[in-house]
């Protein structure tokens, strides 16, 4: 099946001021009529390095209560590693279309893994404004490198670095969220998969849109993962939902993106919150971001922690295969 890309139709775009209807947003998501425009106040930046450990556990789980997104600064991944993976993955994005298609997602693969667009249109038969390259980088067990890019030909070394450096923000993530809930410090990393966590990267391509006042990168969602660490570009674009208002994530250079993702949400009963968030395009850069979905291994069941329930606090969530929870989420069926 021949799928067209976001890419290409805005390649066709460039010198017009319109856009397909199909990408034409209901009045009650464009940005343009529900970006908050008022005063407000700014998504928590925590510095990861702070030696003070229980300052640092208190600002990550009171930026996980109440926003369920933060953004982290000092986190020990050298700049040069994260250049290195933007540059990369931008290297790919700019390769000619046919060549980009040899990574395409197989039509018929049960998995994110590949290249592509989304297919299905969303429930208000819209579409979104972005291209994507999803693939794992850790465990080495679970990569499949069908899905990696030969071309540039240091992707592969770029996304090797960052994975390696990745993990040690990730332990040290899980580590505070535990302790920040009074578990011992190894208990949502044990709870959510512990060496085998698996670390799906995708790269956002938004390529510029004519009219980003009625289109979405991506429609409000919250992330399947247990946790998301994202590298944006320096176009912003990012929107989280705040006490009912879509507000924007201020670009801090080098620092990484946290969401809360739905197992954390899960595994601690709702004291932590998954974040509903959103994307907007620009009319004349190219927006992207590089998302690493840290996932349970699919057969691995998540529910409430033992610990976080009781009597006054009883389970709010079923306990289920995180296989079979991304099943429901995707197809849009009851959890
Ligand atoms: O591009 C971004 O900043 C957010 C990406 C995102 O939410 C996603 O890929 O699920």
């Amino acid at each position: 099946m021949e799928v067209e890309r976001v890419q290409a139709i805005a390649s066709l775009s460039l010198s017009s001021d319109s856009i397909p209807s199909d990408f034409i947003r209901p009045e009650k998501e464009q940005p343009a009529l529900t970006t908050f425009r008022g005063p407000v106040p700014e998504i928590p930046t925590i510095d990861l390095s702070d030696p003070n450990e229980g300052n640092r556990v208190s600002l990550v789980a009171k930026a996980s209560r109440d926003w369920g997104m933060f953004q982290v600064v000092n986190h020990g991944i050298p700049s040069e590693v994260i250049s290195k993976l933007q540059r990369v993955g931008k290297e790919f994005f700019q390769l000619p279309q046919e060549e980009k298609e040899v990574y395409a997602k197989p039509p018929d693969s049960k998995s994110m893994e590949g290249y592509g667009t989304r297919l299905q249109k969303d429930t208000e038969g819209k579409k979104s404004w972005v291209d994507h390259l999803f693939h794992r980088i850790w465990p080495p067990s679970r990569i499949n490198y069908q899905f990696w890019p030969n071309n540039p030909p240091s992707y592969r070394e770029g996304n090797e670095e960052y994975a390696k450096y990745l993990r040690e923000v990730a332990d040290k993530l899980f580590r505070d969220l535990s302790l920040g809930l009074g578990l011992e410090g190894h208990a949502l990393k044990e709870a959510l998969g512990g060496d085998e966590v698996e670390y799906m990267l995708k790269i956002n391509y938004y390529p510029p849109c004519p009219r980003p006042d009625l289109a979405l990168g991506l429609v409000a969602h919250t992330d399947l993962s247990s946790i998301t660490i994202l590298v944006p570009n320096e176009v912003p674009g990012l929107q989280v939902l705040k006490d009912d208002h879509w507000i924007d994530a201020k670009h801090i250079p080098n620092a990484l993106i946290i969401h809360i993702g739905d197992q954390i949400e899960i595994a601690t009963n709702g004291k932590y919150k998954s974040v509903l968030h959103r994307t907007t395009v620009d009319k004349e850069k190219t927006r992207m971001s590089w998302p690493v979905f840290l996932e349970p291994p699919p057969e691995l069941v998540v529910g409430p922690l033992p610990q976080l329930v009781g009597p006054q606090d009883p389970p709010k969530y079923k306990a289920k295969k995180f296989k079979d929870y991304s099943y429901c989420k995707l197809n849009k069926l009851p959890q």
